[in-house]
């Protein structure tokens, strides 16, 4: 028994090591209109999950500040909060910028809520201010590939800022989802267009480096 006990010890210990030796190195992609490709990471500019920003969402030349504070997303004025996420919501990640390509700023959230069941499952949300207040502009449904991570970037350079997300390799994976693609998406009027997926890898720390050259880390 006491034999047994060793062996299993010594069996965990071994998966730890195991554990522990995975690395953890850069990978870079540069994009086109049509596709994406592997290029080599450059030393800089690595942005881990959205906590603080400021853009001009009302349009009078002063930035609101944007925080994520836990998994709560919050708008300022100064001092003052002019809006505050849903409590059933759990944000993940937020991008500052122009999502749906109008001209005007907006947050995209990577929230995830539960549905009628009471089943997390993921949305994007743009998050604007019209008519005066902050508001939901576009509410995506669910989406198959559970979101994890998102950016907003002109990635092929022509003007128009692309969606770029790291999203669950499977569907129907949760927030633990530790296989993810790299994917870019275009705004096509009222929603968004998949243009290039990665394969799947344990990717994390989306960001954007000089030249909007898209940076993920990956274990191996
Ligand atoms: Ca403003
Ligand atoms: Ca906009
Ligand atoms: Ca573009």
């Amino acid at each position: 028994m006491r034999r047994l006990f060793l062996a299993a010890l010594l069996a965990l210990a071994a998966l730890g090591m195991t554990i522990l030796a995975r690395t953890a190195r850069q990978v870079s992609f540069a994009c086109d209109r049509q596709t994406c490709w592997a290029v080599e990471p450059p030393a800089d500019g690595v942005d881990a999950p959205f906590t603080a920003g400021a853009i001009d969402l009302t349009g009078d030349g002063v930035p609101e500040t944007i925080l994520r504070e836990g998994e709560t997303l919050r708008v300022l004025q100064g001092d003052v909060e002019i809006w505050r996420s849903d409590p059933a919501w759990r944000v993940v990640d937020a991008a500052l910028g122009d999502p749906n390509d109008d001209g005007r700023y907006e947050i995209l959230a990577a929230l995830w809520k539960p549905d009628d069941a009471g089943v997390l499952t993921s949305h994007p949300f743009i998050i604007g201010h019209r008519g005066g207040a902050v508001k939901v502009i576009w509410g995506g449904s669910a989406v198959t590939y559970g979101i994890h991570e998102t950016a907003l970037a002109d990635v092929d350079g022509d003007g128009v800022e692309e969606l770029l997300v790291l999203e669950s390799a499977r569907p129907g994976d949760g927030l633990d989802a530790a296989q993810r693609t790299l994917s870019v998406w275009d705004w096509h009027g009222w929603g968004f267009n998949l243009r290039w997926r990665s394969e799947a890898g344990r990717y994390r720390n989306l960001g954007l480096a000089e030249g909007d050259i898209i940076v993920v880390t990956v274990e191996k």
